[in-house]
Parts: structure tokens; C-alpha cells; sequence
């Protein structure tokens, strides 16, 4: 049996409202990974539906965990960042990826800022251009439609757009500097929805549908990037690693409405991990 991988994973703890870490973890860990975390913040909810919440950030954390752990000599096989606490945590997760990446290390940025046309509350428009500068050391991003036009400084399009649309703009993502990119929330008919990726190893351009369920389901981003890292690192094709996350975040929703559970709490995805698993051939069926 191969050795057990282990991740980074560089996200907030929020936390009331799933999301950030407390989807990451359990879903890497389910996965079969070592998860290690490194908090960039300490927020009593999310701040996308909750009033009053507080707000602890960890930049200055960040150093000297990360001098710690190279002081330990620990490996990690992926290295995967989400929501950053400051501006100045850009350079500090940069260094982070220079100092704990090697040649099979997977560096996956996911750039969270921004949905729906308008970025969080809390940060400012320059962070979606510091976040450029780490998405260009990246292996794999994941931005969604709103964060793909603030990377790129270009406005919202909305949700009416052409698959040419698309690819371009795959194709300029991929000019920041990542292999391999991963765009969420796409859609070409009203009752399909999912992702669309550029491959630069291979120049193709391929998509993962399944159905659309109306509403807005908080933390369904952070819930299909860690299952995309989770099936890449499985060892499953960035194609199929994206049509499982697709497959999986759907499932989540699914469950969340059939649970009655209220939307800014996050998405039932604990009820979906033994379909996860089976997904990831980790249990046969
Ligand atoms: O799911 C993205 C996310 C992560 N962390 C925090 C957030 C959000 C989205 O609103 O507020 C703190």
C-alpha cells in the first residue's frame, strides 16, 4: 500500500456556517488524507448571512507555524489555499508554497473573494489583484465566475454567456501562470449547472454537468474544491476529479433540502460522504 498523503489546507475557521475549514478537513480527511490546517482567520460565522460576527486574524500566525512545521521537516503532497484573512497573508501563503512545495506537490488556490457579481464584505478590490500574483504560483485554480472576472479586472457578465465566452476566458486565466484551471457556476441550459476547466498540458477544454437546484446553497465552493484536490489526488484525471466534485456538491444540496436545513448554515455534505467515498472508489458499491 502507498504511503498516505498529506495536505495543507490554508482556509478560515468559521465558525457557525459551514464552510472554509469545516468543509475542507472533513472532506480531505474522508478522502483518506493527512490534513494539516493553517488558519488565516477566526470568524464566529461566515460573513455571507449572519449579522455581528467577529473577526480574528491570523496573519501574524502564519510565520511562525510555517518555521515550525519546516523546522519539523514536514512534507505535504498538496498545498491548498482558500480564504485568506488580510492582503498581507498573498505573500505570506506565497512564501508558504516556495518553502513546502516540491516537484509532485499539487498547489491548488482556490481565490476565494467574490460571488454573485460583488466581492465579501471584507475585503478590498486590491486583493483580487494580489490574489493574481498567487494564482500564477499555483498548479490548479478554482475561481468562480465573479472571481474569475475580478482576476482578470474584467466586469460580471452575468449569467448569460456563450461557450466561446467561456474558454477564452479559461484561456486567460491559464495566461496568470496555473496549468491547469478550473472555472465553477457555469451554465448553458437553465436547468444544468457545473464546471468547465482548461487543461494546458493537453490544450483541452472539457465540462462537468449535472442538475441545477435553485437557490443559494452557502459553501458549495469550498465543498467541490476540496473534492477536486481529493479526487487529484486520488489519482483520478483532472476530468473526472471535477465531474465527482460536480456530482458530489449536487448530492450536498440535494441533501440539504431534503433535511429542511436553512441555507447560510451550510450544506448537509457529513450525510453525503459515504456516497463521496464510493465516488472516489475508496468502498466498493
Ligand atoms: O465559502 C467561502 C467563504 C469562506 N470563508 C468565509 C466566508 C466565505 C463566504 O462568504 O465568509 C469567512
Amino acid at each position: 500500500m502507498s504511503k498516505q498523503k498529506r495536505v495543507a489546507a490554508i482556509h478560515d475557521i468559521s465558525c457557525v456556517g459551514r464552510c472554509s475549514l469545516t468543509v475542507a478537513l472533513p472532506i480531505l480527511s474522508a478522502a483518506g488524507f493527512d490534513t494539516s490546517v493553517l488558519p488565516t482567520a477566526i470568524l464566529s460565522t461566515h460573513t455571507g448571512g449572519f449579522e455581528g460576527f467577529t473577526y480574528r486574524d491570523l496573519t501574524n500566525d502564519i510565520r511562525p507555524i510555517s518555521n515550525h512545521w519546516q523546522s519539523l521537516n514536514v512534507k505535504f503532497d498538496a498545498l491548498y489555499s482558500g480564504f485568506l484573512g488580510s492582503y498581507e497573508q498573498i505573500d505570506l501563503v506565497a512564501d508558504f508554497f516556495d518553502t513546502f512545495r516540491s516537484n509532485d506537490t499539487i498547489v491548488m488556490v482556490d481565490p476565494v473573494m467574490a460571488d454573485n457579481g460583488v466581492l465579501y464584505s471584507i475585503y478590498s478590490p486590491e486583493m483580487a489583484k494580489g490574489m493574481t500574483k498567487l494564482c500564477a504560483k499555483a498548479d490548479i485554480i478554482v475561481p468562480n465566475l465573479t472571481e474569475a472576472a475580478f482576476l482578470l479586472d474584467e466586469d460580471y457578465i452575468g449569467e448569460s454567456y456563450s461557450q466561446e465566452y467561456i474558454e477564452t476566458l479559461l484561456k486567460k486565466l491559464a495566461a496568470l501562470g496555473a496549468k491547469q484551471v478550473v472555472l465553477t457556476g457555469v451554465s448553458f441550459e437553465k436547468d444544468k449547472l457545473g464546471a468547465a476547466a482548461f487543461n494546458s498540458d493537453t490544450s483541452k477544454v472539457s465540462y462537468a454537468f449535472n442538475d441545477r437546484i435553485d437557490g443559494y446553497f452557502h459553501g458549495t465552493g469550498d465543498v467541490f474544491s476540496s473534492t477536486l484536490l481529493s479526487g487529484l489526488l486520488n489519482d483520478f484525471p483532472l476530468e473526472e476529479a471535477i465531474q465527482i466534485a460536480v456530482n458530489y456538491t449536487l448530492k450536498c444540496i440535494r441533501m440539504t433540502e431534503k433535511l429542511g436545513q436553512e441555507e447560510r448554515y451550510g450544506v448537509c455534505f457529513e450525510k453525503a460522504i459515504p456516497y463521496l467515498i464510493q465516488q472516489l472508489g475508496l468502498i466498493s458499491e
